[in-house]
């Protein structure tokens, strides 16, 4: 791991670039209901490899809570270390061969790998602390979470190997903090510090250099948290104030949207995309039905059910999506918890096909419905991944028009 001692530095040279960057790849979408232990049980997935195939998380039942996977869709329950009852299985890597988590019983949590299905305690910063791993490196070396090597809780980084446990990050605010995630290269970590006021604050850690507290929204009472950052580390995602929110480069938050004005924490932005146009999270107010989220850029936030349904012609009749947990880096899938038709609390996963040239309605064909769409855009300078800009030239015109009808008639 280099030392950079320039970190401000380099978040701006990679901010210039953030906002560029290829189109979320949405083309044609299924929705897969993923299965439970059993019919009461409920579900929750964390977040998944790459490639969407592993699926992490956790299923409650009889309030006993363990760690589960689902590979291929197949429901597993991950094993425990000897001794331990519950558990939580929070990151994995890129390819889905070492997950990360917690285990334990009743109230004394200790990070755990899962490596070949095998659990193994990951050594905390002294036996008989609590410790808990909630993000992991693209490639497994490094792992950030909270630990307690004094009597607080403090963001914590480990190691893979045996060391585990790693010299305390430094805490820029008050004592009590959490660590939780990693960037894909393992060089930053995001979470949360807290200030003398008592209220929290987001944090980006660069190896073990200063760490910067991200701003608070102008004019919005103190109180946020970060919770994922993006493979250039150029985009950190959380809460602030009653708002989901994204940091690039550092800057004053962005305010994505917010599903309530009852209080701190409500609005969660949980992942985002490696380019950091697609972020996914959880909006709610707090007496209400939680708000499975989907922000993307130049479109804005949207409830992902409604997204579904209207963009990409999704049944989902009976279904309430209350968490969006993650996003692929390439925005080729999305895994969250609902509750079915039936009312279970179930997990499910939304897959997106590569994105179709000329299929500007994610039907699968290219048709009059899609000439309709393009002829509707004619001769505007559109939103950022417009679809009806078939040559990406930034308006939709008679080039567009001529490429599309190249097209018409064939399907994806
Ligand atoms: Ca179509
Ligand atoms: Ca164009």
């Amino acid at each position: 791991m280099q030392h950079h001692k320039s970190t401000s530095a380099l978040l701006l040279t990679v901010a210039l670039t953030a906002s560029a960057g290829t189109p979320v790849p949405f083309g044609v979408a299924t929705f897969t209901p993923l299965p439970g232990p059993s019919a009461t049980s409920a579900d929750t997935p964390y977040t998944m490899s790459d490639d969407s195939s592993i699926i992490v998380g956790f299923s409650t039942s009889a309030n006993l809570t363990v760690p589960v996977k689902w590979v291929n869709d197949n429901f597993a329950l991950l094993p425990l270390p000897p001794g331990n009852t519950q558990g939580i299985a929070r990151s994995i890597t890129a390819d889905g061969s070492i997950i990360v988590g917690n285990a334990g019983s009743s109230f004394n949590p200790r990070a755990v790998k899962w490596i070949d299905n095998v659990p193994v305690l990951i050594p905390g910063p002294s036996t008989n602390v609590r410790s808990m791993a909630a993000g992991i490196s693209a490639d497994g070396t490094f792992i950030a979470g909270t630990a307690e090597p004094t009597n607080s809780s403090r963001p914590a980084w480990f190691s893979l190997t045996a060391s585990g446990y790693l010299p305390s990050l430094q805490y820029p605010l008050n004592s009590f903090g959490t660590g939780e995630a990693i960037s894909p290269d393992g060089r930053f970590i995001v979470g949360t510090s807290v200030r003398a006021s008592g209220a929290q604050s987001a944090c980006l850690w660069t190896d073990l250099g200063v760490p910067i507290q991200l701003p608070d929204v102008p004019g919005i009472p103190a109180g946020s948290g970060a919770y994922d950052i993006n493979r250039e580390a150029t985009i950190v995602v959380g809460t602030a104030g009653i708002y989901a929110v994204r940091w690039v480069n550092g800057g004053v938050p962005e305010l994505l949207g917010s599903y309530s004005n009852d209080s701190f924490f409500d609005n969660l932005a949980g992942d985002l995309t490696d380019n950091g146009r697609a972020i996914v999270g959880i909006g709610a107010r707090s007496s209400a039905i939680p708000v499975a989220f989907l922000w993307r850029e130049g479109r804005g936030i949207a409830p992902l059910k409604e997204v579904l349904e209207s963009e990409f012609h999704l049944d989902l009749t009976g279904w309430t999506l209350t968490a969006a947990s993650a996003i692929t880096p390439s925005g080729s899938a999305i895994c969250g918890r609902g509750t079915n038709p039936q009312g279970k609390v179930q997990a499910w996963v939304v897959r997106f096909a590569p994105p179709c040239l000329g299929d500007l309605n994610n039907t699968g064909t290219i048709d009059t419905a899609d000439l309709v769409y393009l002829l509707g855009r004619f001769g505007q300078i559109p939103s950022a991944d417009e679809p009806a800009d078939l040559n990406s030239d930034g308006s939709v015109n008679t080039a567009d028009l001529v490429r599309f009808l190249g097209r018409f008639g064939t399907a994806c």
